[in-house]
């Protein structure tokens, strides 16, 4: 017997892809009371919803999708149902043609294609995939010839290491291809978001969730810009960060070994795909890009060698969480293993990689230097120990902190040279 709390007034919802974005939407609004059909095509990560056995390093999702399942609420499954509402949550890379770099909507109409069958006059359609603007629009198109349908875009905004928080906290903008459509999604999602909800039109709710991603991008492109100028003229970028945002109208962000991720790195594109005036947003989508190299080149400037052995501490595409997806530690161990060096890589948070990950002591072994590629709180809490025990293992005490989070006195303590990336030492 399903528990129907007062929020769910007995509507059932269908959520279509339990990714990162799904699984923690569709447990948050089976444990408000409606009835909720997760479903994903990959059986394996149904099954290991179902007995609770999926990995996650995301804060208190495993109790919340826990809490859903034994509510009642929550049934997952591969295929989709009749249901009031369907809420589309699948992946929407970024794919090249013809050198042109464009978002490829193919599991997006994949899914309107499996819910197709089951849509009823008066369904709601929510698309919270990024999507390019317009996407909303033509699918509302294409879905309404022959069914009475409202469909609204509700772009995800959750930071991923603090999804379940910022999906409760964080404001929210919907934008519905009319006013009923946007209205009906603000009604699902009022049950569970303290934060604003604020009504638009799809099409402006498509860009307005790529110039959010879009201003960052283009922010930290800015931060590494400076990181190479600093480089070149001999100053310390962290130093003169910190110093810029003293002003109150600054507010610039971190430089780094580039910008991974499956949103930030790709949504931009979007917007280029688009328009022929996004050339600022070309531009340090590229900048970001050339970061790996960057790294590459400083670490041949450090240990003066066109081979060897480096231990690279960290790939996922930032720090805390497990995920390596465009992460620019991939780029900087390819380029490295393709110039002729042995790269060992160690990450204790990371489910998978593409090159095999060592333990810690085979990575140090014989290392020439040490690069920090991701900011795992682990690295910056290596204590006085830990780095001896580092220390005795490498061939040459160096290591290149590309995230500024080493406690650099510590391991200067143990006897090492300490780079960071944009210290201007390689004047
Ligand atoms: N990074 C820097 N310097 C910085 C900040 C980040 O180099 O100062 C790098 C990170 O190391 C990482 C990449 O940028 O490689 C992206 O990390 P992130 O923490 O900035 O963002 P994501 O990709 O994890 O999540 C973003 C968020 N968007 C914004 O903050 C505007 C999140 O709210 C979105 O929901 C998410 O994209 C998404 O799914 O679109």
């Amino acid at each position: 017997m399903r528990n129907v709390e007062k929020n769910g007034n007995g509507k059932r919802i269908c959520v279509i892809g339990l990714g990162y974005i799904g699984l923690p939407t569709a447990s948050m609004l089976a444990i408000q009371g409606f009835d909720v059909i997760g479903v994903d095509i990959n059986k394996k990560r149904v099954e290991e919803i179902k007995n609770l056995s999926f990995k996650t390093k995301e804060k208190d999702l495993m109790t919340l999708v826990k809490g859903a399942i034994n509510s009642g609420n929550l049934k997952v499954q591969t295929k989709p149902e009749r249901a009031d509402v369907f809420i589309i949550c699948v992946p929407t890379p970024c794919i090249e043609n013809n050198g042109k770099k464009k978002c490829d909507l193919k599991y997006l109409n994949k899914a309107i294609e499996n819910i197709k069958p089951y849509l009823e006059d008066g369904n709601l359609i929510i698309i919270e995939s990024t999507i390019p603007p317009g996407t909303t629009d033509e699918i509302y198109k294409r879905l309404s010839k022959d069914k009475k349908i409202y469909v609204a875009h509700c772009p995800e905004r959750v930071l991923p290491g603090n999804i379940l928080k910022e999906l409760v906290e964080n404001d929210r903008v919907i934008g519905g291809v009319d006013k009923k459509s946007a209205e009906m999604a603000k009604d699902i999602y009022e049950t569970f978001v303290t934060g604003k909800i604020y009504l638009t039109d799809a099409k402006t709710a498509e860009m307005v969730k790529l110039m959010e991603n879009t201003y960052r991008d283009v922010n930290i492109a800015l931060a590494n810009e400076f990181a190479k100028i600093a480089e070149e003229i001999g100053i310390n970028v962290w130093e003169a960060i910190n110093l810029a945002n003293k002003h109150p109208r600054v507010n610039i962000l971190k430089p780094g070994p580039g910008v991974g991720g499956h949103c930030i790195s790709i949504d931009p594109w979007f917007i280029v795909e688009k328009s022929s005036n996004a050339k600022l947003i070309k531009t340090a989508r590229e900048l970001n890009d050339s970061m790996p190299l960057f790294v590459v080149e400083k670490i041949k400037k450090i240990i003066k060698k066109d081979n060897g052995k480096i231990a690279i501490f960290g790939v996922t595409y930032k720090g805390n969480v497990d995920d390596t997806r465009e992460s620019p530690a991939e780029k900087v161990a390819g380029k490295l293993i393709e110039d002729g060096f042995e790269v060992k890589c160690y990450d204790s948070y990371a489910r998978e990689f593409k090159y095999p990950l060592s333990s810690l002591d085979d990575a140090v072994d014989n290392a020439d230097i040490i690069v920090v590629l991701a900011e795992h709180d682990e690295f910056k809490n290596f204590d006085k120990d830990d780095i001896k025990h580092i220390s005795s293992k490498v061939r040459s005490k160096i290591i290149l902190d590309t995230k500024n989070i080493i406690n650099k006195e510590l391991w200067k303590k143990e006897g090492f040279k300490v780079y960071v990336l944009g210290d201007g030492k390689n004047a």
